[in-house]
């Protein structure tokens, strides 16, 4: 297949263009570094410096003999990304191509800003200019667990039939995020339903819980094609934050209460979720939702579970709670169903003992390139 990843440079993007092409695919890969400016300009650089996309691609191709294209383009100008789906014809689009980060979005006015144009803007116009250019194309987006929130009934697969006076109808489960960021995820989704049920597209849209890990199958040939690693308090995740602070011996930091519950997946599962969802496609005029984690756990649990591994390979690990800089509900109920991806063979990677352990070890080598002064939570909200 021809494959287009937008936001190919990302900690999801690399490693799944990595996947795609040594599974035979062609793969062409967009970015324009936002991410990489919007980390220097916040102090919230990775934990290794990763060569730029085209430097990745080479090395890549070097090693490994398979070719990855490179374009350096801004998916948020409709004009450069429709004239290259008019010129690539992809049969499939992965889009990536978001500004990720909950904290960064509740920046300021400026950080709102840049979220909301860029995330928006971005979908819009991949929406456009395949409707124009490539209308039987597959579009596969990263959409976000916290679109729904944590409500106080189960949580679906994106839909949900209600009855109503007696009559029934299936509506998009309903949504209501917690950030901004979040909230451009929403959106997404109510601009992609609208254009799928007008135009007839194909999308799946893949409800993301967060990611952690520092590695793929692919990414283990050299450590120059890792992906980035952040464990600052704006583009880190809880889980890879834990396993830094562990290692520097700074109390691992629970927001609040703690009892925040929330559906995680290795980043393995990630690159494996997005090929089958590419393997298996949407049909014409569907929005497939799948719910994209392995396994949930409390804040607190994590916690424990890092603590618990961390001190038995000899680390001296701490909890702290810190008070929640996020509005977010500490203690809830979270039910949410995943059967969509595992129906389609996902095989998961779950979190044992064993891969926290290997985690750790593995970034005990990377000690020396921590900055401590990243850690404590900055923003607000
Ligand atoms: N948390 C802590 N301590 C920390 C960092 C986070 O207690 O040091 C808590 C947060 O308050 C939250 C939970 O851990 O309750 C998850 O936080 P996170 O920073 O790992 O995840 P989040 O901000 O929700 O965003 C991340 C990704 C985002 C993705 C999302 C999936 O940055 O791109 O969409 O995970 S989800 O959380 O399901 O919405």
């Amino acid at each position: 297949m021809r494959v287009l990843i937008l936001g190919g440079d990302g900690y999801l993007g690399w490693p799944t263009a990595m996947h795609m092409s040594l599974r035979g695919h062609e793969v062409c890969v967009v970015d324009n570094y936002l991410r990489r400016k919007i980390s220097r300009e916040t102090s919230s650089e990775p934990l290794l410096k990763a060569p730029d996309l085209e430097e990745r691609a080479s090395i890549f191709n070097e090693l490994t003999g398979y070719y990855i294209k490179v374009v350096i383009a801004d998916c948020s100008i409709y004009e450069d990304l429709s004239a290259l789906i008019k010129e690539w014809q992809p049969d499939t689009v992965i889009h990536y191509a978001e500004q990720p980060s909950a904290p960064y979005s509740m920046f300021g006015l400026h950080e709102a800003r840049l979220t909301f144009k860029n995330n928006l803007d971005s979908t819009f116009n991949v929406i456009w200019a395949i409707k124009e250019h490539a209308p039987d194309c597959h579009l596969i987006k990263l959409g976000t667990m916290g679109e729904y929130g944590t409500p106080n009934i189960d949580i679906e697969e994106g839909w949900i039939d209600i009855q109503h006076n007696g009559r029934s109808e299936k509506f998009l489960y309903p949504r209501q995020a917690g950030s901004l960021y979040h909230t451009t995820k929403v959106l997404d989704t109510d601009l992609i339903w609208f254009y799928v049920r007008v135009y007839g597209l194909r999308v799946t849209d893949l409800m993301q819980g967060p990611v952690y890990g520092l590695s793929t199958n692919e990414a283990n040939i050299d450590d120059r094609l890792l992906p980035f690693f952040h464990y600052d308090d704006i583009f880190g995740t809880v889980v890879n934050r834990f396993l830094i602070q562990a290692i520097v011996g700074i109390p691992l930091t629970v927001y609040g209460e703690g009892g925040q519950t929330r559906g995680y997946i290795n980043i393995k599962d990630t690159v494996q979720c997005v090929d089958l969802a590419m393997s298996k496609p949407a049909e014409s005029g569907e929005l497939r939702i799948m719910n994209q984690f392995t396994e949930q756990f409390t804040v607190n649990e994590l916690a424990n579970r890092v603590s618990r591994v961390g001190n038995k390979i000899g680390l001296n690990v701490q909890i702290q709670s810190l008070k929640n800089p996020r509005k977010e509900a500490e203690e809830h109920y979270y039910n949410a169903k995943h059967s969509g991806l595992m129906e389609l063979g996902l095989e998961p990677h779950y979190m044992t003992d064993e891969v926290i352990e290997g985690m750790l070890r593995k970034l005990l080598n990377y000690k020396s390139s921590i900055d401590v002064n990243k850690i404590l939570p900055r923003v607000t909200w």
